[in-house]
Formats: structure tokens, sequence, C-alpha cells
């Protein structure tokens, strides 16, 4: 078995279509789609453009549609929901269709290509993550979403913690480079993940918009059994049978 984790979509380098992958964006995409599905929405559909999203809507017509998603961490001007996974209550989204664009999350989905499962990972369901990515393949890809097309910390980590969650099912794995360094971050930095991200760039940003609620929630691990899995375009929650 293998594991790799990639900084960026933009680095992915080789042919996934035997992967399991899974996307990471903590802060706060990943944690947000998480956070819908175990919510009981219908679906995320993620789209890379505003004006996709506004589009994607009017095809939709019937559906119960939001729109969703941030531009510079904030509400997009006629959307109905922001990237606030606090604003992604049961009352908000069950039944829902979501369209959602953000700035690096949702264009990190788009940017995987074809693997064999996608699946979207975050601390809220990382153990989870990591059973659905095993049940899938043998060869394990996680891709983080970064800021910027740059590496972002909090992805990292998490990445590193869905890797321990792997070990401790499987035992010892192959694990690339990066996979060796978010597993070894994870493991001196969980026991408080808030103070360890501080001074980090994304952090920084979010808590100066005022979402260190957001990011406190963000960092909360394994309190959620759900895995969304994207499939055709559309995310939707794994049924992982009875
Ligand atoms: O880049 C993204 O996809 C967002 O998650 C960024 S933010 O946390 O909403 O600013
Ligand atoms: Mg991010």
């Amino acid at each position: 078995m293998s594991i790799d984790v990639y900084a960026t979509a933009g680095a992915i380098e080789k042919d996934l279509r035997n992967h399991a992958c899974v996307i990471v964006d903590v802060l706060r995409a990943s944690s947000v789609i998480t956070t819908a599905i175990e919510h009981g929405c219908k679906s995320v559909i993620p789209v890379a453009e505003v004006e996709d999203a506004a589009m994607m809507a009017r095809q939709l017509g019937g559906e119960r549609v939001l729109l969703c998603g941030e531009r510079q961490g904030l509400l997009i001007p006629g959307f109905n929901l922001s990237n606030s996974p606090l604003e992604y209550t049961q009352e908000a989204v069950s039944g829902r269709v979501l369209v959602m664009s953000t700035t690096n999350g949702t264009r990190a989905i788009l940017r995987t290509g074809s693997c064999k499962a996608m699946f979207m990972g975050s601390f809220l369901n990382a153990k989870a993550v990591a059973e659905a990515a095993l049940s899938q393949s043998d060869s394990i890809a996680i891709v983080c979403a970064g800021t910027g097309g740059r590496y972002s910390l909090d992805d990292i980590l998490c990445s590193g913690a869905i890797i321990s969650r792997i070990i401790d099912m499987t035992g010892k794995q192959a694990l690339c480079d990066l996979s060796r360094t978010a597993l070894a971050l994870y493991d001196s930095y969980s026991e408080d993940l808030f103070t360890s991200l501080q001074g980090s760039q994304h952090f920084e940003r979010l808590r100066s918009l005022g979402f260190e609620e957001d990011i406190r929630y963000c960092l909360q691990e394994d309190v959620m059994q759900a895995v969304p899995v994207c499939v055709n375009g559309v995310i939707r929650k794994l049924d992982r049978g009875a």
C-alpha cells in the first residue's frame, strides 16, 4: 500500500486512475462540505467560477438550490451561504442542492481529475474518510487544496491525521516524503492544533476577518461520520452500507 500527499492539485505528477483520492481543504472548503453532507444536504456541486455557479443554479431550476462559497473569505454578493461551516446547519441545508465555488477548495476538486474514487477529507471526518479510502484502493493520494497555489500548513496537518488513522488500521505503509513530513508534523502538533497553526498564512487571514470560531470548529477531530464522495462532478454522502 502507498500513501502520497500532494501539497496542491497542481503538484500531481502521476496518473491517479487507480488511486483513492482524498481532497483536503481544512480552512475551510472540505470542512464545510463535510458539515453540509453530515447535516443532510442532498448534494454539493463544485464549480470554479462565480458565474458558473449562477448558471448551474438556473439549469437546476426546480431543485431546492443554495448558492454557496466565498471570495476573499467572504460571502459572494447574491449568494445564500458564505464559506463559514457554522452556517451549514441542518435547518439551512437539509434536502438542499448546494452549488459551491471557493477560491482554492472547489478548484482543487475540479483539478484533481480521474481517480478510482474521490472523497472529501477534513479533521472532522479524518477516521471515516481514512476507512473509505482504504475500502477503495491500496494506493491512496491525499490532495491538499493549499492557498493560492502554495502549501498550507492546516492541510498538511490534516493529511498527517488521515495517514495516522490509516496506519492505526493497517500498520506501516509506504509513504512519500511529504506523507512522512505530514505524519511527523501531525504527531508533534496534534495536542494543540490551534496553537500550532498560529502564524500560518491562511489561519491568520481568517482570524483577521473574525473567523476564529470557524477555525476552532474545523480543527475538531473525528466528530463526524459522513464521507462526501464525488462522482461525475456531484458530491453526495457515501453509502457505507449497513
Ligand atoms: O479557498 C477556499 O476554498 C476557501 O476554503 C478559503 S476560505 O477559508 O473560505 O477563505
Ligand atoms: Mg484552505
